[in-house]
């Protein structure tokens, strides 16, 4: 089995790897060019798998149609993952043109899969972020969407461009509606890992407090690697469809940030301030995900608890923290976290 791996460099896009691969997929990803290293999710993939026809690599951008058509045409893959897209949500009020580009990709990368000869399933990595999350409710396959942000919006675009191909041309187009999924590998600037980093900082001494926005949002967060699963399982199911995944509990984000403190027994209170500036101009108060379809008839089911992923958190980043220290100490490193 072949797939194509779009964002392979992000956090999915590794635990979606390495999953595969496991399974036995060639697997085929695109990274995008850098001016600074960016492979450095899946350097350990890189180093394990160089050379051999497991793990291939190629140079493209969802903004890029041409080589979007040109690897589906090459690699001829059995199965498309879609994950790349600027993720950012705060982000894509900055930059809200680039962020909707990334959903005229997922067209191209539709026509692409209707152009081809070979019956490619095509994932396409939808987002709880459609809903809004204005009320305290359970939300799932068949709950309204009111996106609140240029991502929300991108996200609700390629999400409907999906099914469309789905229900026109009888593609199978699968879209996984994921409630938020965190790991040790999360991006430094969503708030779960900006929090274990800065624990793990604090903890360390090289940190003296943590700025956030909205400690009153809440999310319903699992763990990355089990969602990655997930995403295989509805590619495997008899039909293309809609899923949502999710770990039917909701927290805020202070009950996150409660728990990554005391886990290193300090009291948050001491250390966290807020600042608007990481507020957003429009937020998603409230999601909390139903994925009952996904846990009856996919068998899909999240193994990792919230207290679990916090704590898992923290400990990476505190032994991340040990070696800036050390660095710190060598004068190896200059920097300053506030
Ligand atoms: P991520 O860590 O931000 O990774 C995004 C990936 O997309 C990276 O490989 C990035 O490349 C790539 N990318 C960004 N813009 C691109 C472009 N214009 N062309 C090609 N590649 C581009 O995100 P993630 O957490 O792994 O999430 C994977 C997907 O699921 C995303 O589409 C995200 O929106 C969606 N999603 C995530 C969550 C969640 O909680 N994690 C929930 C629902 C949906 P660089 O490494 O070069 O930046
Ligand atoms: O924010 C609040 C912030 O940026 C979570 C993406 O993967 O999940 C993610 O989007 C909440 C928000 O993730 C800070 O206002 C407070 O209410 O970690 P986040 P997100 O916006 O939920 C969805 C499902 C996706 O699809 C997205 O791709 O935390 N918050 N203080 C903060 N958020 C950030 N980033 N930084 C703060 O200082």
């Amino acid at each position: 089995m072949k797939a194509l791996v779009t964002g392979i460099t992000g956090q999915d896009g590794y635990y979606l790897s390495k999953f595969l691969i496991d399974k036995g997929y060639e697997v085929h990803g695109t990274i995008r060019r850098a001016s600074t290293f960016n492979t450095s999710r899946i350097d350990p993939l890189i180093a394990k798998y160089e050379g051999t026809k497991k793990l291939n690599l190629y140079y493209s951008d969802l903004i890029d149609s041409s080589s979007l058509n040109q690897l589906v045409s090459l690699i001829e893959p059995d199965e498309i993952y879609n994950l790349a897209a600027q993720s950012h949500v705060a982000v894509s009020f900055k930059n809200p043109a680039y962020t909707s580009q990334a959903a005229l990709g997922t067209l191209n990368l539709l026509e692409s899969v209707k152009n081809s000869k070979k019956n490619i399933k095509f994932y396409q990595a939808s987002s709880s972020e459609m809903y809004g999350g204005a009320k305290k409710e359970k939300l799932d396959e068949n709950s309204l969407f009111d996106p609140k942000s240029p991502y929300a919006a991108s996200k609700l675009f390629a999400h409907n461009m999906n099914k469309i191909y789905r229900e026109s041309y009888g593609l199978f187009c699968v879209n996984g509606i994921l409630f938020n999924h965190e790991s040790p590998l999360r991006g430094e600037t969503f708030v779960t890992r900006k929090i274990s980093r800065a624990v793990g900082r604090i903890k360390n001494n090289i940190q003296k407090s943590l700025l956030l926005g909205n400690l009153d949002a809440s999310r319903d967060w699992g763990f990355a690697g089990d969602y990655v699963e997930g995403m295989w399982l509805m590619m495997q199911h008899k039909d293309p469809d809609d899923w949502v995944l999710s770990t039917g509990e909701t927290h805020t984000v202070e009950e996150f940030v409660n728990i990554a403190f005391s886990s290193v027994d300090l009291d948050w209170k001491e250390y966290v301030e807020t600042d608007d500036k990481f507020l957003r101009p429009n937020e998603v108060n409230y999601l909390l995900g139903d994925s009952t379809k996904a846990q009856s008839i996919l068998k899909w089911k999240p193994k990792v608890s919230f207290k679990q992923l916090v704590e898992m958190m923290v400990e990476e980043d505190c032994k991340l923290a040990e070696q800036e220290k050390i660095l710190i100490e060598k004068n190896l490193l200059d920097i300053t976290w506030n």
